[in-house]
């Protein structure tokens, strides 16, 4: 862990190899099949609280598709054991701490044939509440668990390495994050090499580790194969007015019955559920302009 420790502090990224083993990893992939049936029965993104299903009818794939679901541990007690097993505590203690809460929890699909399944460059730094949350470098660890083998053929996440140590470049903020594609030219402007991105090639159960600073992104997947992904957001509990309790004092915490605020503000507000017709598709945008 004292190599994954120093990794991350000096490249901003970190692979454990290994992290779950290949039976969590088959039970986590079964879930993941289920929730994305679930999410198929909508017909545009959900949201109910915490949980949402993002859903496209995919212009290229010419089907629905789902792109990505959070906190499904709302529905899955397998996964709500997972967010929380003692190994992603050995993993984050070293870095923020016993007492931890969870910001975010997505899972990610990029269904084969889809046209949305890239991920512009960006700074995950952009996605949080500032005013909510403190030492943004490094009192939070972003997790990536790799369902399935991610390849340069299914978008794997690229890195740019020590990126995290450049402050907040404002990468992608003229767009959505999954319309566009200058990915090289969008690095050059905030001064990076495009040609140091590392492509983080991993097996089932390998977790990447990022800061919210690390500059990273995903191509499209131009394989015929899924590639899931599962990202969790830890922060040091002190350094968060957000979040869900996730380790207190190292012992594991299981969601309560009312969820709190993490990403989504307007939770109490406007707990849902409804519906969220997707506007931001080059589609969608082509057609508010006529
Ligand atoms: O799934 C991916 O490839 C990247 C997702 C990502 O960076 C994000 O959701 O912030
Ligand atoms: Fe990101």
């Amino acid at each position: 862990m004292q190599e994954v420790n120093e990794q991350l502090h000096a490249e901003g990224y970190a692979i454990v190899r290994g992290f779950f083993a290949a039976d969590d990893m088959q039970r986590i992939a079964a879930e993941a099949a289920r929730i994305y049936q679930q999410g198929l029965a909508h017909h545009a993104t959900y949201r109910d609280k915490n949980l949402l299903f993002e859903v496209l009818d995919d212009p290229r794939a010419g089907r629905r598709v789902v792109l990505q679901a959070h906190w499904t541990p709302r529905i899955s007690p397998y996964l709500e054991r997972m967010r929380r097993d003692p190994r992603y505590l050995a993993v984050l203690e070293p870095l923020i701490g016993r007492d931890i809460k969870q910001i975010t929890h997505q899972m990610h699909w990029k269904p084969p044939g889809a046209k949305y399944t890239f991920y512009r460059y960006h700074q995950d730094a952009r996605f949080r509440n500032a005013a909510a949350t403190r030492n943004l470098l490094y009192g939070t660890v972003n997790t990536g668990l790799a369902i399935d083998a991610q390849t340069e053929a299914n978008g794997a996440l690229r890195i740019i390495p020590r990126s995290h140590l450049r402050g907040y470049l404002g990468l992608s903020e003229d767009g959505t994050i999954m319309t566009g594609q200058t990915a090289d030219d969008d690095l050059r402007r905030v001064g990076l090499d495009p040609d140091s991105a590392v492509t983080c090639r991993m097996e089932p159960g390998d977790l990447l580790l990022w800061t919210l600073y690390t500059v990273h992104g995903s191509a499209p997947n131009l394989s015929g194969h899924d590639r899931r992904f599962m990202i969790n957001s830890y922060v040091r509990a002190a350094d968060s007015d957000r979040g869900e309790w996730t380790f207190r004092d190292g012992v594991s915490t299981p969601l309560g019955p009312e969820p709190e605020i993490c990403k989504y503000e307007q939770l109490r507000e406007r707990p849902g559920p409804f519906y969220i017709e997707p506007d931001w598709t080059e589609e969608a945008q082509a057609m508010r302009q006529r």
